[in-house]
């Protein structure tokens, strides 16, 4: 089924159970090729999570900002490729959410240890705001932060469990969100660990 989070966020709880396995495998080739590092902040401290991408865009942060690259700063080479799985279930759980033609540019790779948190923020580094982002979570349940357009309006507090997908575009594609510290927990496929996928379109389609 489908629930609506906010204006254009489409919830498709279990949406990814089916594929969780093979994703988790994918995620580790891609981890082996460009490592999961703890960016820092432009303010100079470091992210609780750890990130990798892969795509012709990958997200990245250092004391001069964030942004996108075309090549990984870590290894100096090409961000692997986004396998063309993903790519076909990205664009396929968009148009179920009513976005046709996603064609991701970017798949921003999140992971959690226990303790590890993301703090109320913005997505805001992408040209292309009239593209959704697609989220897939993965592992250990997490609670998700859901505020609204500034940050001080109010925040929902939202389980994601593995295998749950969430569509952000319209007026939600904008809204703060973040991420509780994610609790002491197993999952029989990733440990203690928590996934999250992002795909993303950093440049407006033409
Ligand atoms: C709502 N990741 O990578 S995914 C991020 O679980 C990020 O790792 C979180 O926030 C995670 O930037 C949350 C859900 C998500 C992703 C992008 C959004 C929610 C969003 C963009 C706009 C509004
Ligand atoms: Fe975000």
């Amino acid at each position: 089924q489908t629930e609506t989070l906010g204006p254009g966020a489409a919830f498709l709880p279990g949406r990814a159970l089916d594929q969780e396995r093979s994703l988790i495998e994918t995620i580790e080739t891609i981890a082996a090729f460009s490592p999961l590092r703890r960016l820092q902040t432009p303010g100079g401290r470091q992210f609780s999570v750890r990130m990798t991408n892969c795509g012709e865009l990958g997200w990245h942060s250092d004391r001069s900002g964030y942004r996108y690259e075309s090549v990984d700063p870590l290894t100096g080479k090409d961000w692997p490729d986004l396998p063309q799985e993903w790519a076909r279930l990205a664009r396929d759980l968009a148009q179920e959410a009513g976005f046709d033609g996603f064609t991701p540019q970017a798949c921003l790779i999140n992971c959690y240890e226990p303790g590890a948190r993301m703090g109320l923020h913005q997505d805001r580094d992408e040209e292309a705001l009239e593209s959704p982002i697609v989220s897939i979570s993965l592992g250990v349940p997490a609670l998700f932060l859901f505020g609204g357009v500034a940050r001080t309006d109010a925040v929902r507090k939202i389980p994601l469990l593995s295998g749950d997908v969430v569509v952000w575009g319209g007026r939600s594609r904008l809204f703060y969100h973040g991420i509780a510290p994610l609790k002491p927990d197993m999952h029989p496929l990733t440990g203690a660990l928590r996934w999250n996928l992002t795909f993303r379109r950093v440049r407006a389609q033409d």
